[in-house]
């Protein structure tokens, strides 16, 4: 009997498509179908959007959380061998074979296979796909790639249950997230993933040594290698896509957080300090580190060495402990390709605006160009309740800069364990830093989004604005807060300025005007500017007209 056949759970998710769009396949032969999400404009045109949904938003799927989603990948998996003896598609890159995996994300990408499996070979991208997670679609992580996001999910030891978490798989998935960690710490920790494992379109990540210290009663001292690896390859087993290990908070680092205002942050960081001292040794992670490699090259699980010594607030930014373990990851780095295993690198945390471009240059030196992948960071320390947005000022920054993925923060960090409507809000917000990257950053298609919910707006479509948007359900009931009629849903104004000082309605007035009097549109300004000025002029040219006295 597995997890999933036990009746007694049972999650309800929300299926269906985004309202204003559908799920819909590009055929791109040898039996690959691309997802997109399609959006039909009221103009008859259409805008095909990347689309992380999986089944969840196809109306002609049937879903049955029981069975797990189809095995996707199942087939290409079985049907190729080793090279050089590892199943990794690092080593495929590297051996000049482009996968299944790689034109996937080509086509998803809008680049070549070629291109994909060079950006795979030189370690600066990574496909993070485990051989027993076959329901994932694989995605991209890397620099030249449209920017990821990562969602946190996972229970704690005083809240949420099964149900709950695969509901905000499900979830966040719907709202755009790449991929999705499940980062559980209470009960039923394997049964959980067990639920998420086969229910989810997306890579997943873990964070092994949370269960291995459930494993111990939670005494970091009682922590071992054996029991660690063990943990490992059960979540290998299980289908994990990537894990973060912290190998890289060596016992000689520990001190140098001993100044700092808010100390050693990082969960996982913190359990392998308080193993060093208390066994006063080199941590487990780092000496058996080689070991480690053997087991991830096995399932093709990707290493996301973690940031066990990020600085948690401003004024620990950049500081030793922080750029001391940033050179041990970059030895981890070169180890772990050696021995043809993927890897990104995990980054800050807490950072104000003008320290964020050296943790990114150092990053990439230290650690070859491996993917970037950061928590925020968080711009100020300063708002409790809204650090998805002090967060997202940063990951915007770092995403422009390079960083690969970003790793969401909801309005409920620092404060509780966020709830499906933080997912929400988190996976937007960090929808909106990812994309701004990619505008700034170049990339070939992410204008095309923007340039149509512009033209929607401007030509008053409102039902195209709404539906174009990041959270049309949000848009649409913000307008309609105060314009709800249907009939207001083509009427070329909104509330905030009402008919008669919408600059767009003008605008439009003046190239009517423009047409009709033969003019261009820039005649017609400058004929209106000159009859401003005179009009300026017959006032004095008086910028404040005297008031005038009615009494
Ligand atoms: C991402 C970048 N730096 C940290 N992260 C994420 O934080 C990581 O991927 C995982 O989701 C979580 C691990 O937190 P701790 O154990 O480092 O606090
Ligand atoms: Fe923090």
């Amino acid at each position: 009997m597995t997890a999933l056949d036990d009746r007694s759970v049972r999650p309800a998710v929300t299926t269906g498509p985004i309202i204003g769009s559908h799920k819909a396949y590009r055929d791109v032969g040898d039996g690959l179908r691309i997802p997109i999400r399609r959006v039909d404009l009221t103009n008859g045109e259409q805008v095909d959007l990347y689309d992380t949904s999986g089944p969840y938003t196809d109306e002609n799927a049937t879903i049955d959380v029981h069975k797990g989603l189809d095995r996707l990948r199942e087939s290409w998996i079985a049907e190729r061998e080793p090279v050089n003896g590892a199943v990794t598609q690092l080593a495929y890159a590297k051996a000049g074979i482009i996968t299944k995996e790689m034109r996937f994300c080509a086509e998803r990408e809008g680049v070549t296979p070629e291109f994909v499996r060079d950006e795979v070979a030189i370690g600066r991208a990574v496909i993070p796909v485990n051989r027993n997670h076959p329901e994932s679609e694989p995605a991209i992580i890397g620099k030249k790639f449209l920017v990821k996001i990562n969602a946190n999910i996972g229970n704690s030891a005083v809240s949420s249950s099964i149900e709950d978490e695969v509901d905000k798989m499900v979830w966040a998935a719907r709202w755009g997230a790449d991929t999705i960690m499940d980062l559980s710490t209470g009960k039923r920790i394997h049964e959980t993933r067990e639920w998420i494992m086969r229910n989810s379109p997306v890579p997943i990540g873990t964070v092994p040594i949370y269960q291995a210290l459930e494993k111990v009663d939670s005494d970091p001292s009682k922590l071992s290698w054996e029991i660690y690896r063990d943990t490992v390859i059960e979540q290998c087993e299980q289908g994990v896509d990537y894990m973060t290990v912290h190998a890289g908070v060596l016992l000689r680092y520990v001190p140098l957080t001993a100044k700092r205002v808010t100390g050693i942050v990082s969960r996982g960081g913190s359990i392998m300090a308080a193993w060093c001292l208390a066994h006063h040794k080199e941590s487990f992670l780092y000496t058996h580190f080689e070991e480690l490699c053997d087991i991830l090259r096995e399932y093709d699980v990707t290493f996301s060495l973690g940031d066990g010594l990020r600085p948690g607030s401003i004024a620990d930014a950049n500081d030793e402990a922080q750029f001391a373990e940033l050179r041990t990851l970059g030895e981890l780095t070169h180890i772990a390709r050696a021995k043809d295993v993927q890897v990104m690198i995990e980054g800050p945390g807490h950072v104000p605006m003008h320290k964020i471009a050296e943790n990114v240059r150092l990053e990439e030196e230290l650690c070859g160009e491996a993917p970037f992948y950061t928590l925020g960071p968080l711009a100020t320390d300063i708002a409790p309740g809204y650090d998805h947005i002090t967060s997202a000022i940063g990951a915007a920054q770092i995403g422009w800069l390079g960083t690969a993925m970003l790793c969401y923060v909801t309005p409920k960090e620092h404060l509780g364990l966020p709830n499906r409507d933080d997912v929400k809000v988190g996976v937007i917000t960090y929808k909106i830093a990812a994309h701004a990257a990619d505008l700034a950053k170049g990339h070939p298609r992410a204008q095309e989004r923007d340039d149509a919910l512009s033209k929607a707006r401007f030509e008053f479509r409102w039902q195209d604005q709404f539906n174009l948007s990041l959270d049309p359900d949000t848009a649409r009931s913000f307008h309609d807060e105060t314009l709800p009629a249907e009939p207001a849903k083509t009427a070329h104004f909104c509330s905030m300025c009402g008919p008669k000082f919408c600059s767009m309605k003008i605008t439009q007035d003046v190239r009517k005007y423009a047409e009709e009097h033969g003019l261009s549109s820039v005649e017609a300004i400058e004929a209106g500017m000159a009859e401003m000025s005179n009009e300026f002029a017959d006032h004095g040219k008086q910028v404040y007209l005297p008031v005038v006295d009615t009494k």
